[in-house]
């Protein structure tokens, strides 16, 4: 499909709460430190919110809360186009066509669908919640992307957008790129503080086991220094028998850049409030950091301003795709 032009990255984020410390270290950064190599997308995944019933003011706040946010971790609009999903109907039309490609029985062995659908109200689960997969698949292919860095759950949605990419292709000829994903070595999933056999989440809502960009940071700071750990004393990575350590060694790896086995060498003999007070400062420093920017991108004005400038910009990209696989359909 691609000749020689710019390789293109894109990643995206469901507004469903405020951007906590796993969604930056598993996702945004990696978007971030990439945006000047590639042609670059990052958006807010609005349709995806939906999949289950929502406050349309607190959707409409949260959109420009996440907007706000990628551009305090450091998404430049100079660089990167940003854009609300909703914004360009094209993801529309393109999911249904996904949808269409898929089989029952993969998005049945979706590990997210079966760990969401655990928690159902009484009228059962969301169709949302089954179909969203080729959705995101469509948010992929409509921008002929090559790279997607997703935390280590999005991986198999990734995949996923592969074998569609590739069974379209098969059927009815070349039409979209097959992207690739990207996990991050370290901080690919962060756990949750007080339970870190669970991964961190936005929708879990305030907890002593998660961390918000915009949490206080003297809450950070307790919340790293209340984190549940074990009775060894020996700051090792062992996911299986120490995943409260591993999480904040993790944590602080993916913070620093500092490497998982220099952290271990550094604190042999050394105690874990030690331990946990480094990562509390590391951790206090990003988010400090990410809080004062943060101040600057509140203005409404400036958001819609960026998201009308990058819904115009994503629109040309996707409607060329949309029309490609509408010709290859049969469809136009
Ligand atoms: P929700 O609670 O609504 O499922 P979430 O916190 O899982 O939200 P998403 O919007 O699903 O966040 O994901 C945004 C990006 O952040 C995705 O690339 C996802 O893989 C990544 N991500 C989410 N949580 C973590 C985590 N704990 N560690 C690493 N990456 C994460
Ligand atoms: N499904 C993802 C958010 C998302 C996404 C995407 C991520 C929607 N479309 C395209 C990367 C690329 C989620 O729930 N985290």
């Amino acid at each position: 499909m691609k000749n020689n032009e710019q390789k293109v990255m894109l990643t995206g984020v469901r507004p469903s709460g405020n951007l906590t410390l796993g969604n930056y270290l598993g996702a945004i950064k990696n978007f971030v430190t990439r945006q000047a190599q590639y042609k670059s997308y990052i958006f807010v995944a609005d349709l995806h919110a939906i999949t289950s019933p929502r406050d349309p003011a607190e959707l409409r706040i949260a959109v420009n809360d996440c907007i706000a946010m990628y551009l305090a971790c450091g998404v430049d609009p100079e660089q990167t186009i940003v854009f609300r999903q909703s914004d360009v109907l094209e993801h529309g039309i393109m999911g249904f066509i996904m949808t269409f490609q898929t089989h029952m029985g993969e998005l049945s062995r979706m590990t997210q669908f079966k760990l969401k659908s655990q928690n159902v109200g009484k009228n059962g689960i969301d169709t949302g919640l089954f179909v969203y997969p080729p959705l995101m698949s469509a948010d992929i292919l409509l921008y002929n992307t090559d790279i997607v860095p997703v935390g280590l759950d999005q991986q198999q949605h990734v995949e996923l957008t592969r074998d569609l990419a590739q069974r379209f292709n098969k059927r009815y000829g070349d039409t979209f790129n097959e992207p690739d994903v990207y996990i991050a070595p370290v901080g690919n999933k962060i756990l949750n503080l007080q339970n870190p056999t669970e991964k961190m989440n936005k929708s879990d809502g305030p907890n002593p086991g998660t961390i918000f960009l915009m949490d206080d940071l003297k809450l950070v700071r307790k919340k790293i220094m209340s984190a549940v750990t074990d009775s060894e004393s020996v700051v090792r990575f062992d996911e299986e028998a120490k995943p409260g350590i591993s999480n904040l060694i993790s944590i602080l790896a993916a913070t620093t850049g500092e490497s998982i086995e220099s952290i271990e060498k550094r604190f042999v003999g050394h105690g874990y409030g030690e331990f946990k007070r480094e990562v509390a400062d590391a951790v206090c420093n990003l988010i400090g950091n990410i809080q004062t920017k943060h101040q600057q991108f509140k203005n409404p004005d400036v958001l819609d301003a960026i998201l009308t400038a990058g819904a115009e910009r994503a629109r040309i990209v996707a409607a060329e795709t949309l029309n490609r696989a509408r010709v290859a359909l049969g469809l136009k």
